[in-house]
């Protein structure tokens, strides 16, 4: 068959080129707030194997994970400035384009016969690639065969980006969300675990650059006028009239890329918005997802990053210094049976339950702990929700604008989690890490897992939990401090 360039398939090169621009761009935002890859779940400082990062951890100052947050030029990155959950919106979103126009331009290739112009169906292709290596590096075009589109690098060098990287890039993308990486432990694992994940993500991303760079070049020996009309008009007849759309078009896109920063910039919760109208209805099915995390304690890890500085409040400095034998933990709100229990009774409602699981944090990091605690379920049976009680809120000790100021907000840290999330087997109120109390920057005495979550919902420092409607009535109304303060949805599971 003659493989020419149909229009279906000239429109999917240019909504990619939208795609994949953007989704470099927020992948950089994403990488940039933990801007260290590691290889090992525990995400241990100092064993990073690449670092984007100049910055060191001094010796004698709290250094959260927050400190550790890079702020890239919008250029590179979007939307820049520092803001990675804008920056995951606008990944989100284009993923869904990416999947979707990916999914159907493969469905046409293989139902059209069109494949053959990537898949090679003989052997000799990887000799005649080699060949056409040669001429192009002595800045000559090789020869293609008659009726193909491609020569032989052209041909391996798409096929394996649609066919191989993109797909790739997806499943390594998915694989970082807890909620599927909780749900199917295994597959993470084999894949070499979280870090290796978000290791071969990135690795992804430089061959995509590279990808790119060579391709651009090759239009531009191959002639750019011609080669980009057959992008455009199917054929190199007119290349003039061809080559200046194509032109047009990719201004279009750079305009597209500045307007876009501007705005979210500008107006974050718009974008949060569209990305929630997108997503909510793939995150109720994830959120509902339990857990089957279950790590050999010979994986646990030596350290854990710390997020969040330790309440200062008077109350609080009051119970460190009595190790904790005043604590008392409130469970009320929308419940028949309100409680008042010591330290004592989580421990024994727990039955000796633990969890080896691995933590999440939104910024990349990961590290597995053995957590020791009660699950929610349990105590919700105890205390009997009434009707109407469709949230749980866990509320700190920590008030933020004075114990954290530098995470920019105020008010006490909060959190409400859904009646599916909370009463799944791993969301557990935590008193011990590796079988020892929970150290004061890990959220003494109690704390909150979540394990279909990221970090940033887990409340430290819990002070009080209470059964609740709808979780608009508390804080600003977005469901947790992170969601009032930043741009991190409470539904992401990813
Ligand atoms: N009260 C409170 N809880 C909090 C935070 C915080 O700042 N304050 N940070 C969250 C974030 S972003 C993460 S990643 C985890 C970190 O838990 P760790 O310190 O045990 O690693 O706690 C979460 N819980
Ligand atoms: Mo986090």
């Amino acid at each position: 068959m003659e493989l020419g360039f149909p229009w279906w398939l000239r429109v999917e090169h240019f909504v990619n080129i939208v795609f994949v621009t953007f989704l470099i761009r927020s992948g950089i935002e994403i990488l940039g707030t933990m801007p260290k890859l590691y290889r090992s779940l525990d995400s241990m400082p100092g064993t990073e194997w690449a670092r984007f990062t100049v910055r060191q951890q001094p010796q004698n100052k709290f250094f959260g994970s927050i400190d550790e947050e890079e702020d890239y030029s919008s250029i590179v990155s979007m939307p820049g400035g520092n803001k990675l959950g804008v920056g995951r919106y606008w990944h989100w979103i284009m993923v869904i384009g990416f999947v979707v126009s990916g999914a159907l331009y493969i469905i046409l290739l293989f139902f059209t016969g069109q494949w053959q112009r990537y898949v090679p169906t003989s052997w000799d292709v990887f000799t005649q690639a080699w060949r056409d290596i040669v001429t192009y590096a002595s800045f000559q075009i090789p020869e293609h065969p008659a009726g193909r589109p491609f020569n032989a690098l052209q041909q391996l060098s798409y096929g394996f980006v649609i066919l191989i990287l993109s797909p790739f890039q997806i499943l390594t993308g998915f694989m970082q969300s807890p909620a599927i990486a909780a749900r199917w432990p295994w597959l993470s694992r084999l894949l070499g675990g979280r870090q290796v994940v978000r290791s071969l993500h990135f690795i992804g991303l430089g061959v995509y650059v590279a990808f790119i760079f060579f391709h651009v070049s090759m239009v531009v020996m191959h002639g750019y006028f011609r080669e980009t009309s057959k992008m455009v008009l199917g054929d190199s007849a007119r290349p003039l009239l061809g080559g200046a759309i194509f032109t047009l078009g990719l201004l279009l896109v750079v305009v597209l890329h500045v307007w876009a920063t501007r705005v979210t910039l500008k107006r974050p919760r718009e974008l949060e918005r569209v990305t929630n109208v997108l997503w909510r209805p793939v995150l109720r099915v994830l959120s509902r997802l339990r857990s089957r995390q279950d790590y050999p304690e010979s994986m646990i890890s030596p350290y854990h990053r710390s997020n969040g500085r330790c309440p200062q409040t008077p109350e609080y400095q009051a119970l460190v210094a009595h190790h904790y034998s005043d604590y008392r933990l409130e469970i009320g709100g929308l419940v028949e049976n309100p409680m008042t229990l010591t330290l004592d009774d989580p421990r024994e409602l727990s039955r000796e339950y633990s969890q080896t699981t691995v933590h999440h944090c939104v910024q990349g990091f990961t590290s597995v702990g053995k957590w020791g605690g009660v699950p929610m379920h349990r105590l919700l049976e105890l205390a009997r929700p009434l009707p109407g009680a469709s949230n749980v809120a866990f509320l700190s000790f920590q008030q933020m604008d004075r114990d954290d100021p530098g995470a920019g907000g105020d008010g006490f840290f909060y959190e409400t989690v859904s009646w599916d999330e909370v009463n799944a087997e791993q969301t557990i109120v935590a008193f011990s890490l590796n079988d020892d109390d929970i150290p004061m920057d890990k959220g003494a005495p109690l704390r909150l897992r979540l394990e279909t979550s990221t970090g940033f919902r887990m409340c430290k420092w819990v002070e009080r939990i209470e059964v609740i409607g709808e979780y608009a009535d508390i804080g600003k109304g977005r469901g947790g401090w992170w969601e009032d303060v930043d741009f991190y949805d409470r539904f992401q599971q990813i």
